[in-house]
């Protein structure tokens, strides 16, 4: 490289001179206020661990909201990606890619599914799933032309697209955003029943998160996702589960489908698909279902790109290798007990499954918030979810040891 090209190089990625204040006035001034971030910049992560600009350490315990499974700079993910970056990293879907085979014949492989269809962020992934089941649904089940139907749960986050925002419960998401989507029915979460009664005959899928992120670390009565399987079956109707934030290791199996041995018609994967270094995500199913798809139908321009996929093949590898999932169960049910034991009056519920794992205060303790705040100042990052609950979900990779360092704090702040 020469020396021009390097220290603009060093321009971009160099040691950072600003300030966190300084930090926080840029993006006060330039980005659009879509979000209310706590107030650390972080500038470096290995591990479990990241760095802020003043050099304060801390642990996160929130990792990309599970994007980061593997978490930050997994070195063998890093190399993959380096590697693959210095051959090639775009080519569009227009050309093949030596990439690509590779990766749909072990995705598909991995997850016990015909095919794949790769997208980049979730929402897209989502997108694409909503789409397959209306075709199938017109081109197989029969459906009448534009009366399909897809049920989706109350409490259900699956992104922020017009679309997808038509059918949350949530106001805010909606406000202003207007006209919404038609073409979805809301029922309550955890209750079958409540599913086989909203079937009709233009139902083409069930929309479904096995255990709810966002909607506040929800997770449903034993049986639920098996009894919702065997409706749809009945019905001839799609489970579409949406493991974009539960899939590959984070609730201690390596789908959180499989704690009820159940597999989907429609499996949507995003966050840790892209090994915390690329937006990558997918949706896989039947030959039947993604079969629907002919050139032009859908697609994307960095869907399928090399560098997504060799990433996510890397992920996948290592996922299995060192028995992520299986550490997620284990070193969970270690944490999740020890904050059981916490006492006083705050916690009402602490729920979870393997490494996601939700803490609800009770009213008269404040909002989640405050105790986030809190735990930062302890060298903790962790995020609320809705505004009773808090959400710990560290990289699957985080040792023990900085977990039992973790719980000192969290006792201190949540007693
Ligand atoms: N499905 C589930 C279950 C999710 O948790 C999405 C879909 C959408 O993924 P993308 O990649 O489009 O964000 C999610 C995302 C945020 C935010 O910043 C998103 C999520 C969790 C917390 C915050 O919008 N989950």
């Amino acid at each position: 490289m020469t020396q021009a090209a390097s220290s603009a190089v060093e321009g971009v990625v160099g040691s950072s001179r600003l300030t966190s204040e300084q930090h926080d006035q840029l993006v006060s001034q330039y980005s659009a206020n879509n979000y209310a971030p706590l107030p650390v910049v972080i500038r470096q992560g290995k591990g479990a661990w990241v760095e802020d600009v003043e050099g304060q350490r801390y642990l996160d315990m929130l990792s990309a909201y599970s994007a980061l499974n593997f978490g930050h700079s997994h070195p063998e993910i890093l190399e993959v990606f380096l590697e693959q970056a210095k051959r090639l990293t775009l080519t569009s879907r227009a050309f093949q890619n030596d990439q690509f085979g590779p990766f749909c014949q072990e995705i598909t492989a991995f997850c016990a599914q015909d095919m794949v269809l790769p997208m980049n962020t979730g929402a897209e992934a989502v997108e694409t799933a909503i789409k397959a089941a209306r075709k199938w649904g017109y081109q197989v089940k029969g459906v009448e032309a534009d009366k399909a139907e897809i049920i989706v749960v109350d409490g259900n986050f699956h992104g922020r697209t017009v679309t997808i925002v038509s059918f949350s419960r949530d106001e805010q998401f909606k406000d202003g955003f207007g006209p919404l989507t038609p073409g979805f029915k809301m029922i309550p979460y955890g209750d079958a029943e409540a599913l086989a009664a909203a079937i009709t005959p233009n139902t083409v899928g069930f929309l479904v998160e096995p255990i709810q992120g966002e909607g506040g670390v929800v997770v449903p009565p034993d049986g639920y996702l098996k009894a919702c399987l065997d409706i749809c079956h009945e019905n001839n109707v799609l489970f579409i589960a949406d493991e974009i934030q539960t899939g590959l290791g984070r609730t201690g199996k390596v789908f959180a489908c499989d704690h009820e041995n159940v597999k989907p018609d429609v499996l949507i994967l995003g966050k840790a698909l892209g090994g915390g270094v690329m937006p990558v995500s997918a949706v896989l199913s039947s030959k039947e279902v993604l079969g629907v798809f002919n050139p032009g139908d859908h697609g994307s321009t960095f869907g399928g790109n090399p560098l997504a996929c060799a990433v996510a093949r890397s992920a996948l590898h290592i996922l299995r290798r060192d028995k992520l999932a299986e550490r997620a169960h284990e070193v969970g049910q270690t944490f999740m007990g020890r904050l059981r034991t916490i006492g006083g009056n705050k916690i009402k519920d602490i729920r979870g499954k393997g490494l996601l794992i939700g803490v609800e205060f009770h009213k008269s303790a404040g909002v989640a918030k405050t105790y986030c705040k809190q735990l930062m100042n302890e060298g903790i990052l962790c995020k609320d979810t809705v505004e009773q609950v808090m959400r710990f979900a560290p990289p699957l990779v985080v040792e023990q040891k900085d977990l039992d360092w973790a719980f000192e704090r969290i006792e201190k702040v949540l007693l």
